[in-house]
């Protein structure tokens, strides 16, 4: 790993300072006092193509902080790359911010966004509980909005411009990091000896599309919770709205309350039967239902024989809940998308929060009912009327076929990517109820298919499931792990990951191996099941 070259730096800024030559290369080793401190400010006068350079300043050590872990002395840049008006009226432009730690270790990180993304993150390199960021480490960091300013990462109004839902499906990612890298060159005086990308949810998505569309980029991807269908996906949450709402109490006008559809006991009783029928499935009744390719389940079993009490379901909510679980279909009984895995994050706030919320009125504040970005981005045109309970699954899927051609991360094509002999980890929670886990899987199976057999593909791209773990991280779950310093140590030591070690709340004391995929944890049949030595990976 190369350390800092104060040298290269102080060249930048006597370069930048003189005048002139802004956007010149400075010589490697030229000979200027070591003593000179960077100038952060020069960056601003860097002449970069079609990019303003809103400031640039120095941040001291200490003085950020991330996770507990506070960040070394570092040069902040923040600007804006194409700034424009869009159709709709609306200013627009690719928002970054890099920062450029003083003492760097080679290593460039793109720290992936969320959800549609909109805001501008702290460049810190932060991924998810247990992992150093990577400014802390020496690593440069650049992160975006990816194209547009929103209220929030759920805001989806961007998609009324055809130009920012192309920003926001993949260009960003392009054009951010091709600055990020011109100006870490011009600063550092050399490019950047590994190159990262490293994101969750919609930042899942995003690694896949780099490693899709611009294989060149990055030596590491890591893609957790990867959102890489929606114009597929949602399909699930249209069908789960439209059942669950069927059968939910209604207002005094007649209208649904979604969240009363299942009580928290009903939901509780339910996670209770999965577990029942799966934890022990892998030969462990430890919570952990690792053996998720043999657990399946259906809610018939706690009907209710007489009156609906908090002991069973009602025949209704019986009929929706597998239904729901079992996949939308069209009204010939195609299957449109792949059934949901059974996990006891049922029970969890997660599922209540991301599928039927917890509003007490006919306006249901659910993850998926107040989902902008199927009106705005994945309808074209947009619908920003559109009513979800009136989803048609014979005629509104092809409404949101043109979006998949810019936003979808499913290609099977990583042949540039394995000519640069690039390393793709993903991730996904098996109780993700955002992102069907399913999906992902029917997704790697196919690259795997596409590539010649798990072994080929798994030298350049590999993947773990998750039991229990929610949207991320979260659930009933195993979530503390470090799949970032698992793909440093891929790409520059060759160690490539046989398992990811993990611990997580729900189950203080315990640590297991998350498993590569195929392979699932068995119990060894004694010991302790917090042990990591008492569970095998196997073939399932
Ligand atoms: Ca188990």
């Amino acid at each position: 790993m190369t350390t800092t070259s104060m040298r290269a730096l102080a060249a930048f800024a006597v370069l930048a300072t003189a005048g002139g030559r802004s956007g010149a290369l400075p010589p490697a080793a030229a000979p200027v006092a070591a003593a000179l401190a960077p100038d952060c400010t020069a960056l601003k006068r860097l002449d970069l193509t079609n990019t303003v350079i809103k400031s640039a300043m120095r941040v001291e050590a200490n003085v950020v902080s991330a996770n507990g872990v506070q960040m070394p002395a570092h040069c902040l840049v923040s600007g804006e790359i194409h700034p424009r008006i869009g159709v709709d009226g609306v200013r627009y432009s690719m928002g970054f911010e890099l920062r450029l730690p003083l003492t760097w270790n080679g290593r460039f990180v793109f720290q992936g966004g969320g959800g549609v993304d909109g805001t501008i993150r702290a460049a810190v390199g932060s991924l998810r509980a247990g992992v150093p960021p990577a400014l802390s480490q020496g690593a440069a960091v650049v992160t975006s909005d990816m194209g547009h300013t929103g209220v929030n990462t759920g805001d989806a109004t961007f998609g009324l411009d055809p130009q920012a839902r192309i920003d926001w499906g993949y260009n960003a990612l392009d054009k951010v990091t091709l600055l990020a890298k011109d100006v870490i060159g011009k600063f550092y005086g050399s490019a950047p000896k590994y190159a990262y990308y490293i994101g969750s949810s919609g930042g899942g998505r995003q690694g896949l599309i780099l490693a899709q569309r611009f294989p060149q980029h990055f030596d590491g991807i890591v893609s957790g919770a990867p959102i890489l269908e929606q114009h597929l996906a949602q399909l699930g949450s249209m069908q789960m709205l439209k059942e669950f709402t069927a059968i939910s109490p209604k207002n005094s006008s007649g209208a649904p309350i979604l969240s009363q559809s299942f009580s928290d006991a009903d939901l509780k009783l339910i996670a209770g039967g999965v577990l029942r029928k799966c934890d022990a499935l892998d030969g462990a009744a430890d919570g952990l239902i690792e053996n998720y390719p043999a657990c399946s389940y259906s809610v018939a079993e706690l009907q209710c024989t007489g009156a609906k009490d908090a002991t069973c379901l009602s025949p209704a909510q019986v009929a929706a809940f597998d239904r729901v679980m079992a996949g939308p279909r069209n009204s010939a009984g195609v299957l449109l998308y792949p059934a949901t895995p059974w996990d006891s994050i049922i029970g969890e706030p997660e599922w209540r929060s991301n599928l039927i919320g917890t509003s007490v009125t006919a306006v249901s504040n659910s993850r998926k009912a107040t989902n902008l970005s199927i009106k705005y981005v994945f309808m074209t045109p947009a619908a920003p009327t559109f009513d979800y309970l009136k989803f048609n699954m014979d005629t509104d899927p092809a409404r949101m076929l043109a979006s998949a051609s810019f936003s979808a991360a499913t290609s099977t094509n990583y042949q540039g990517f394995k000519e640069r002999k690039g390393k793709h980890l993903i991730y996904v929670g098996m109780g993700d109820s955002l992102v069907n886990p399913a999906g992902v899987n029917r997704w790697y199976r196919e690259l795997v298919a596409a590539n010649g057999g798990i072994e080929a593909t798994q030298q350049f791209a590999r993947f773990f499931n998750v039991p229990g773990m929610g949207h991320s991280d979260g659930g009933r779950a195993l979530d503390v792990f470090d799949p970032v310093t698992a793909i440093y140590n891929w790409v520059e030591k060759g160690q490539a990951p046989e398992q990811l070690m993990a611990t997580g709340a729900s189950f203080p004391g315990r640590t297991r191996a998350i498993c590569l995929f195929p392979k699932i944890a068995r119990y060894v049949g004694s010991g302790s099941f917090d042990d990591p030595a008492n569970f095998r990976c196997v073939a399932p």
